[in-house]
C-alpha cells in the first residue's frame, strides 16, 4: 500500500518538477556535406521563466560529440570557438544561426540528409533537459514556388 501511495505522489510531483520554462523554435540541422565529418545545427531558445537558465550541453544518437560554438571576427577573419555554456536571461531568447552561435555536430553516426529528422537533447543547469526534433535541411535554399 505504501508503494502505491508513493507512486501516486510521484505522478503528481513529476510534472511540476520537470516543468520547463524553455521553448525551442525553428530547430534544424544542416545536411552533411559529402566528404566531411562535421555539420551544424541551429534554433532559437526562449526562457519564459523568472530565472536565468544556463544551456550547458547537447546529447544525441546522431553524434557522441556536439559542441556549442560561436563565430567571432578576428583581424577580419571569421573564427570559430567552443563555448562551455550559454546563459539565457529570464524572459529573453538566444538565437543560434549561421555566422553566429551554433551547435557543432562531429562525426555523425548517420548520413544526415535533407528530409531526415534528428532528435537532440538540450541540457540546462538544475538538471533540466528538453528533447528537440530537428528536421535536416538541404545545403541549397529550398524552392517554395
Ligand atoms: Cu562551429
Amino acid at each position: 500500500m505504501k508503494k502505491i501511495i508513493s507512486l501516486i505522489c510521484l505522478l503528481f510531483l513529476l510534472p511540476s518538477a520537470f516543468a520547463l520554462d524553455i521553448e525551442v523554435t525553428d530547430p534544424y540541422m544542416r545536411e552533411l556535406i559529402p566528404g566531411t565529418q562535421v555539420t551544424s545545427a541551429y534554433m532559437t531558445i526562449k526562457n519564459s521563466g523568472a530565472k536565468d537558465i544556463t544551456f550547458t550541453s547537447v546529447t544525441s544518437v546522431v553524434s557522441e560529440k556536439i559542441e556549442i560554438h560561436e563565430h567571432t571576427m578576428k583581424d577580419g577573419m571569421m573564427q570559430m570557438g567552443k563555448l562551455d555554456s550559454i546563459i539565457i536571461k529570464a524572459g529573453e531568447e538566444v538565437t543560434l544561426q549561421p555566422h553566429g552561435l551554433h551547435l557543432m555536430v562531429f562525426n555523425p553516426t548517420m548520413p544526415v540528409k535533407a528530409g531526415q529528422q534528428v532528435d537532440v537533447v538540450l541540457h540546462f543547469d538544475n538538471e533540466q533537459q528538453t528533447t528537440v526534433t530537428m528536421p535536416v535541411k538541404g545545403l541549397k535554399p529550398a524552392h517554395n514556388h
